[in-house]
């Protein structure tokens, strides 16, 4: 394994600085580390970080930094307006009391679950950094579920690769195995010892602190467990890579 592991690093390293980043992502493939964007604007820059983060954390998981309370920022930018269509709002008017979110695809036991439900779920709390690609970053306080927690309660399927998170406006995004069973991956319901104020993403959002603030998707109503985004939009992962932006944000 380890062995295995330091050839690839080494190769892909070496490739990168001897013979450009073309070997790099050829190599990457061999490994089944190319991400879902890996065509795009980023092409292969993009794939060889995700790929060299991969592999670092094939070695140890990685964790971003928790902070103290006494470093919580007093005020938190919004990016990201809450939802203007009916469907969100009638919802928001009812404080989310028929709101379900719906886990489906590759798993065994595909569920809803009201806010309600999710709150007695066992929960994890972290005080960690949200980093905005437009040049922010602000510290909170996040409760929810584990993401970990939910896939082993609806049971993921062998195969799967990606977790899929549908919000009720047009900001999807995914993310791979590592991130979705990582510990500090959250469905957060409580931000700051409150419930998540609707302009940061109520009733539940995602939280993945190892990635810029734009993975964390807000106003969520589905996550979808598959083996492929091919057919996802246009099959890039998210909506980000669209828009010019890495499906990969790793920081
Ligand atoms: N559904 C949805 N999720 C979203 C966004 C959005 O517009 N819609 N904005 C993203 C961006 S760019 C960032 S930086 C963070 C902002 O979260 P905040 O508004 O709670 O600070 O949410 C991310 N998640
Ligand atoms: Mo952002």
């Amino acid at each position: 394994m380890t062995s295995r592991r330091r050839l690839i690093t080494t190769g892909l390293a070496a490739a990168a600085g001897a013979s450009g980043l073309v070997i790099a992502e050829k190599i990457a493939a061999r490994y089944g580390l190319i991400p879902p964007d890996s065509g795009g604007l980023y092409g292969a820059g993009a794939t060889l970080t995700y790929a060299a983060q991969r592999l670092l954390m094939a070695s140890g998981r990685s964790m971003a930094r928790e902070f103290d309370r006494s470093q919580i920022s007093r005020a938190f930018p919004v990016n990201g307006d809450p939802p203007q269509n009916d469907g969100y709002q009638r919802l928001l008017a009812k404080k989310f009391a028929a709101w379900q979110l719906t886990v489906n695809g590759m798993v065994a036991r595909p569920a809803r679950f009201s806010i309600d439900q999710l709150m007695r779920m066992p929960a994890a709390t972290q005080i960690t950094s949200q980093a905005c690609e437009e040049g922010w970053s602000a510290i909170a306080e996040w409760t929810g579920v584990r993401l970990s927690d939910m896939l082993n309660r609806v049971g993921v399927l062998p195969g799967a690769r990606y977790i899929v998170f549908f919000p009720f406006d047009v900001n999807w995004d995914s993310v791979d195995m590592d991130d979705a069973w990582h510990p500090q991956t959250l469905l957060a319901w409580g931000m700051n010892g409150r419930e998540l104020p609707a302009e940061h993403g109520a009733p539940l959002r995602l939280r993945v602190p190892r990635q810029l603030g734009y993975k964390s998707v807000k106003y969520l109503s589905r996550i979808t467990v598959t083996d492929s985004l091919k057919s996802i939009g246009s099959g890039l992962g998210s909506i980000s890579p669209e828009i010019g932006y890495s499906w990969y944000a790793g920081i």
